[in-house]
């Protein structure tokens, strides 16, 4: 019988983890690895919360607690069974492998739903009625990074987007285009929530780019090495900036058109050279503790156009006077990866340029899809000249909430 398993909770440090079974075969696989506490069976009523082990061959593998909730109920319209065990990805780990091993196939929050979607049963998704918005918004619940990200999913899952749209259905195209139009200033955070942007370290060699993604990082991800061009594979990882997601990258070595023979090397360049034109912000790293050169100005003409912060690293050796002003635009950021100084102000600059500086009401109506978003904006086009395409605005706003 078939049991789907995922991790609910972000993957990383801490409080707990949550791992989901569900499918037809979930209660009895959990009733093959779990000894509960108190009970002398291992029946778990419905809704009961069941302290116990997980345990493989009388080894026990974590305390965890147990709920379940049985598939009129759930929210996928599966049998499923909530296992919350303890932070930290090694606890979790081990939990999912020995799962795994006696058959759970793993999928990601966003293929539950899927699945959900397909279901022939009736789901309560269904029966209670989520609209499109809804079920989006609890595809993101489920995968949210952040508690600003739960926090505004939530609120968008409980209809304070959907309830806005449905009042506009009675309003005029005038008023249904202004109000849209101050509800699209939502969709940069919604959107950062949802699909978290991408950051490039890009950089000559040696110039400390995996230094700096470690300490974004913050622990020893990448191998750095005092010899240039050690980093061959681009390494990706989430960082949290004002309880926002992003995606950092670090690139293998980006040395301008100079290095010949190094086959490899030409490989990861060329990566990093694609890796440019998919990113949403590139930050340019320099030595700052040595004169720039021509491969730093290579690179600087390759992100002519692009949405860049130069970093002059490795303030904390001495380093020439002027640096900046020989070529530079705009203006840099000084810090050291190695001692942390100057990176504060590097996440501030981060916020700003990508316009995500900003305070947000946590429970009022936001965009959060490319769907939304795109819908939204076609109203607004549809709009521009008064009284006109009454009824097509109206099924556009119908198009937003029905799936
Ligand atoms: N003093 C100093 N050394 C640094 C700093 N950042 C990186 N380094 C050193 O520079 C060398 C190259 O760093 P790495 O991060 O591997 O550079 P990458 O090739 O750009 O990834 C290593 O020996 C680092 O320890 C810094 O801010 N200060
Ligand atoms: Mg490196």
């Amino acid at each position: 019988m078939k049991a789907y398993l995922t991790l609910g909770t972000p993957p990383g440090e801490g409080g707990i983890s949550i791992i989901q079974l569900s499918g037809p075969g979930a209660l009895s696989l959990i009733q093959k690895v779990f000894r509960s506490r108190s009970a002398k069976k291992t029946s778990l009523a419905p809704g009961r919360l069941y302290l116990g082990d997980i345990r493989e061959q009388g080894q026990r593998i974590d305390e965890v607690i147990v709920r379940r909730t049985p598939g009129r109920k759930s929210l996928s319209g599966l049998e499923t069974i909530e296992i919350n065990a303890h932070g930290g990805l090694i606890s979790a780990r081990r939990i999912i492998r020995c799962l795994t091993r006696r058959g759970a196939r793993q999928i990601l929050p966003r293929q539950l739903i899927e699945l959900t979607g397909k279901s022939n049963r009736p789901t309560r998704q269904q029966s209670s009625g989520l609209d499109r918005i809804q079920q989006e918004a609890l595809a993101g619940l489920l995968s949210a990074s952040t508690p600003l990200a739960t926090e505004i999913f939530l609120a968008q899952y409980q209809g304070a987007l959907s309830d806005k749209i449905k009042k506009l259905k009675n309003k005029s195209s005038d008023a249904i285009r202004s109000e849209l139009k101050r509800l699209l200033k939502t969709a940069a955070l919604g959107l950062a929530l949802n699909h978290p942007k991408t950051i490039l370290l890009a950089g000559r060699p040696n110039t400390g780019k995996s230094t700096l993604f470690n300490y974004l990082v913050g622990r020893e991800r990448v191998i750095t090495h005092h010899r240039p061009g050690t980093t061959r594979d681009p390494v990706e990882e989430t960082i949290v900036l004002n309880e926002i997601p992003f995606r950092i990258i670090d690139s293998a070595g980006l040395t301008g058109k100079k290095i010949k023979g190094d086959v490899i090397e030409k490989m990861s360049m060329a990566e990093t050279r694609r890796q440019l034109t998919q990113t949403d912000l590139t930050l340019l790293l320099f030595d700052g503790s040595g004169p720039p050169r021509n491969q730093d100005l290579d690179l600087l003409a390759l992100l002519k156009n692009k949405l860049f912060i130069p970093v002059i690293n490795k303030i904390d050796r001495p380093h020439p006077k002027n640096f900046r002003r020989e070529f530079l635009p705009g203006k840099p950021i000084h810090l050291s990866a190695l001692t942390g100084q100057g990176i504060a102000r590097l996440k501030q600059r981060i916020l700003k340029i990508t316009g995500l500086n900003l305070t947000s009401n946590r429970t009022k109506p936001t965009i959060f899809t490319f769907r939304q978003y795109q819908i939204i904006k076609n109203i607004i086009k549809a709009t521009r000249s008064t009284g006109q395409k009454k009824i097509n605005v109206k099924k556009q706003l119908n198009q937003l909430l029905n799936s």
